[in-house]
């Protein structure tokens, strides 16, 4: 027999769940939004209650916390701490970046695992959701150094994951060249060529598009949004933070689709070129971050545009803003500023950068607001076709697999406004995002019984 259950409040909930976790912040900021979203929908969905799958989707499946010890140049032992959340294997193996960054910790994995179980739902492909990482930061580290460091954390890392298990990839700190090396670890300890890692070079199992897709994805996200309205990014003026990977191929989507970019940026402060950042410009910050491994601030001294240190871009006036660097970079204020400077589309490339504040004023204002489990899911989108790929151990063409992404896209903007329609119209992308992605998993977690 099944009893009933009145859902608990959003507070209560909370509560609960914070009592169980203190002091991860980013995690239950995370949880809260999606919470708020799935209340009304769990009302009229009461199995979901009875099946308790909000208190089983908020506990990770497995946490994994080792000792990272390496060697650096001088010869002296270092020690970082390496993570992997599993959180949710529901819909198919776990799968998500593993971020090197020093402020990593507990409650930011657990905040980006938790937000990819629903981002990888709404990809349409068979991926649960899982996020890792270290406090280790690659900045003036030599390459041996990122090496060995790399080695040390897949020598733990490789007993727990696997192409049918778990299949980590970038995010901060985390690009090819750091892929390359656990990859190479893990295929030397395991005595296996698999699609054990995704974003690997295109001549050793990567799938072409991959370091584009999450760029590119969120360009394609927001033209959809665009769209809606009968408007396109052509001759817009947008504002870009961050400039690494994700930054770097916004640009060169928005360029394509007849946009100019003005800003980017790094965690020292931000560029404004009122000129527009065209292939040349683009060029040369994708020489500076990937390869010198510089400041934002040389893009200034070479083209002789503003630099302002210590600061974000959101002052800067625009039509659409992209924000492409890390959680919580657009707070109340800048959000308001925005609002009042014109902005009438922000769509994230970046996981959870605006905050609770910054979220509400967007959607009180019905501006168009693409949260980052929907707009940057064309990153993960592409590792999954990796993983296909590699399962035929085959490869598809650039042009086959950037369809692919934007049909994807097209797909979870679809989804979006399905289930975030107010009954005004206005599509709310949040409720969208939470509970289009929220469904499938539910569903699938009901049919697997109580795991
Ligand atoms: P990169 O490491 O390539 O670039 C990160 C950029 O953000 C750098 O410019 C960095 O500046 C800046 N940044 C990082 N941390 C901070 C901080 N605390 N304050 C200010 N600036 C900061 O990472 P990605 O481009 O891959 O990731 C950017 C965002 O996109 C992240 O939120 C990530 O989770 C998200 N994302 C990434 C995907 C991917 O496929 N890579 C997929 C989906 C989402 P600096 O060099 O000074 O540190
Ligand atoms: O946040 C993300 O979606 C990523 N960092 C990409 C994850 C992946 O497995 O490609």
């Amino acid at each position: 027999m099944t009893t009933m259950l009145k859902a608990p409040s959003s507070k209560e909930f909370m509560d609960k769940l914070k009592s169980r976790t203190p002091g991860e912040i980013e995690f239950h900021q995370a949880v809260h939004e999606v919470v708020e979203s799935l209340l009304p929908f769990l009302e009229e969905n009461p199995r979901y209650k009875t099946a308790k799958i909000l208190e089983r989707i908020s506990e990770p499946e497995r946490i994994l916390i080792f000792r990272v010890p390496w060697v650096d140049d001088k010869g002296e032992i270092q020690v970082n701490r390496g993570y992997r959340i599993e959180m949710n294997s529901a819909i198919g193996p776990y799968k998500g970046g593993l971020r090197f960054h020093p402020t990593v910790n507990l409650g930011i994995l657990k905040f980006l695992a938790f937000e990819q179980v629903f981002k990888n739902s709404l990809t349409t492909l068979p991926m649960g959701g899982g996020k890792g990482g270290s406090d280790f930061d690659p900045k003036q580290k030599s390459d041996n150094e990122v090496m060995r460091f790399c080695q040390s954390f897949m020598t733990e890392l490789c007993k727990h994951i696997g192409p049918n298990t778990d299949v980590p990839a970038g995010d901060i700190g985390v690009g090819g060249r750091e892929i390359g090396y656990l990859f190479g670890q893990y295929k030397r300890i395991r005595n296996e060529f698999t699609g054990v890692l995704t974003g690997k070079g295109a001549e050793w199992g990567g799938s072409v598009i991959r370091p584009e897709a999450t760029g590119y994805g969120n360009v394609y996200f927001a033209e959809e949004m665009l769209n809606t309205k009968n408007d396109s990014l052509k001759g817009k003026i947008v504002t870009v933070s961050g400039s690494g990977n994700v930054a770097q191929f916004t640009v060169e989507k928005v360029n394509e689709l007849g946009g100019k970019v003005v800003t980017l940026s790094d965690s020292s402060g931000f560029i404004h070129d009122p000129d527009g950042i065209d292939g040349e410009k683009l060029t040369f910050v994708m020489r500076l971050k990937n390869i010198k491994r510089g400041r934002i601030e040389e893009y200034a001294k070479k083209y002789n545009v503003a630099y302002y240190p210590n600061a974000r871009p959101w002052g800067v006036k625009c039509d659409v803003a992209l924000p492409s660097a890390t959680q919580n970079e657009i707070n109340a204020e800048e959000a308001q500023i925005l609002i009042d400077s014109g902005c009438i589309c922000v769509s994230e490339g970046a996981n959870m950068p605006s905050t609770p504040e910054a979220v509400d004023i967007f959607i009180k204002n019905e501006i168009l607001y693409g949260p980052g489990k929907a707009a940057n899911a064309g990153g993960v989108a592409v590792s999954g076709l990796e993983m296909s790929q590699n399962a035929m151990r085959l490869s598809w063409t650039r042009e086959e697999v950037d369809n692919q992404l934007q049909r994807i896209m097209k797909d979870v903007h679809t989804t979006c406004v399905k289930y975030g329609k107010s009954s005004n119209g206005y599509v709310n992308y949040v409720n969208g995002a939470n509970i289009g992605g929220f469904v499938k998993v539910a569903n699938a977690m009901i049919a697997q019984g109580i795991v």
